[in-house]
Order: structure tokens, then C-alpha cells, then sequence
């Protein structure tokens, strides 16, 4: 398998956090989004919709959403942090899902705004609609974890895995305040004391 795939890029992140705890070593292809390098023929052919991260099967396949890739490997190697239980892979499903739609578009898109210089007179305008979005996602991971060690419950999941990579990461761009959720720090602590544990940027 290859990795394509950015290193600041939280939806990349996920799959690589998962590698490191799958003990899988999955060589990467790197890409700079910022230079279109992810919209060049050669990339749009593996995948028409020109983004990372993308998983390249030994079969020649191209997996993509980074959300799917985590099912995906989950599931290819029976990992417990995909469970069997249907309830518990339901409220797995639901947090991937809800990543991607109440979370995602509020915390990763305005970092990478913010961090990349990206910001125009609509950016500037969505902004704090998008910042109230995004404080209240981080708030209802927050009463979540008030109760529980983790996302669904005392064992780390696959919705830990996807749910950490943009949320530990909240604060660059400076829109939001990670000390204003306790309980999202005692889980990060949690996830970053794991011994597989890698950091963002790390190959
Ligand atoms: N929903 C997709 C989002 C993928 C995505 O937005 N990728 C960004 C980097 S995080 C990208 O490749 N952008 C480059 C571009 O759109 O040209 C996922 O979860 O994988």
C-alpha cells in the first residue's frame, strides 16, 4: 500500500495515527496541496477528486475520504477499535459521520484558513459562524468525554483516532481555546501517552 498524502493535514494525520497503531508501516507519497500538486493529471487520474489522503491498494485500487480509508484498514485488520457490536459501531459511525459534517468544516477548515494564509472576503465573513459551529462541536465532545474515558465509551476506538487528529490541533490559526474544554485536554493526554503514538508531522 502507499499513502498519499500532506503532513500538516489532519484527514491525512488520521490514517497515519491509525497505521501507528496498527503496527502497519505504510510508505507515503507526499504532496503540497498548497501548489495544487494534488489537482495534476497524474493524481486526478488515481483519484478525479484530487485530494489526499488517498490509499493506493497493492491491487493498483484507490481508496479515498479519510473516513472510509479508516474503515477500510479497521476492518482488513479485525482491529478492536472497529468493535463487532452493531450498537457500538453504529455511535462509531455516527462520530465519523459527524466529523465530517459538524466538525470537520468548522475546526480543519478555518486552521488551514487561518495557518495558510488563506483567507478572502467570504472567508472573512463565514468566519464567525463557522468558529460558533465549531466551539459548539468541541462542547459536545467536551460533555461526552466528561463522563467517559473515550468517544464511546472506556475503550479507544476508531472514532478516538479520527476525532483526535483535527480537534488536538484546534488551537492553530488561534480561533479557538482548547483550556476552555477540559475534559477534550485529559483525552488528548490520553491518545498522545498511547505508546504507538505519533505525532502529526512525523513520516
Ligand atoms: N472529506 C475528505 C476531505 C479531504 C480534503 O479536504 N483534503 C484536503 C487536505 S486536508 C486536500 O487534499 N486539499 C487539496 C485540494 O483540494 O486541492 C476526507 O476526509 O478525506
Amino acid at each position: 500500500m502507499i499513502l498519499h498524502d500532506f503532513l500538516p493535514s489532519g484527514n491525512g494525520y488520521k490514517i497515519r495515527l491509525l497505521c501507528a497503531c496498527l503496527g502497519l508501516n505504510v510508505p507515503l507519497k507526499e504532496y503540497d496541496i498548497t501548489q495544487g500538486e494534488t489537482r495534476t493529471e497524474a493524481f486526478l487520474a488515481l483519484s478525479p477528486n484530487g485530494k489526499i489522503p488517498l490509499l493506493e491498494l497493492d491491487s493498483g485500487e484507490c481508496l479515498s475520504e479519510s473516513n472510509a480509508i479508516l474503515l477500510y484498514l479497521a476492518e482488513k485488520y479485525q482491529s478492536p477499535l472497529l468493535p463487532v457490536d452493531l450498537i457500538q459501531k453504529a455511535d462509531i459511525h455516527k462520530w465519523l459521520f459527524w466529523e465530517q459534517y459538524s466538525h470537520e468544516p468548522n475546526i480543519a477548515s478555518v486552521r488551514f484558513w487561518l495557518t495558510h494564509n488563506a483567507m478572502n472576503a467570504l472567508k472573512k465573513q463565514m468566519l464567525p459562524d463557522r468558529v460558533q459551529q465549531g466551539n459548539e462541536a468541541l462542547q459536545l465532545m467536551d460533555d461526552t468525554l466528561k463522563n467517559q474515558t473515550f468517544l464511546i465509551g472506556e475503550d479507544l476506538s476508531l472514532a478516538d483516532i479520527c476525532l483526535f487528529a483535527y480537534t488536538h490541533v484546534a488551537e492553530e490559526g488561534g480561533a479557538y481555546q482548547l483550556s476552555d474544554f477540559p475534559n477534550i485536554q485529559r483525552w488528548i493526554r490520553d491518545i498522545e501517552s498511547q505508546d504507538w503514538f505519533i505525532p502529526i508531522t512525523q513520516r
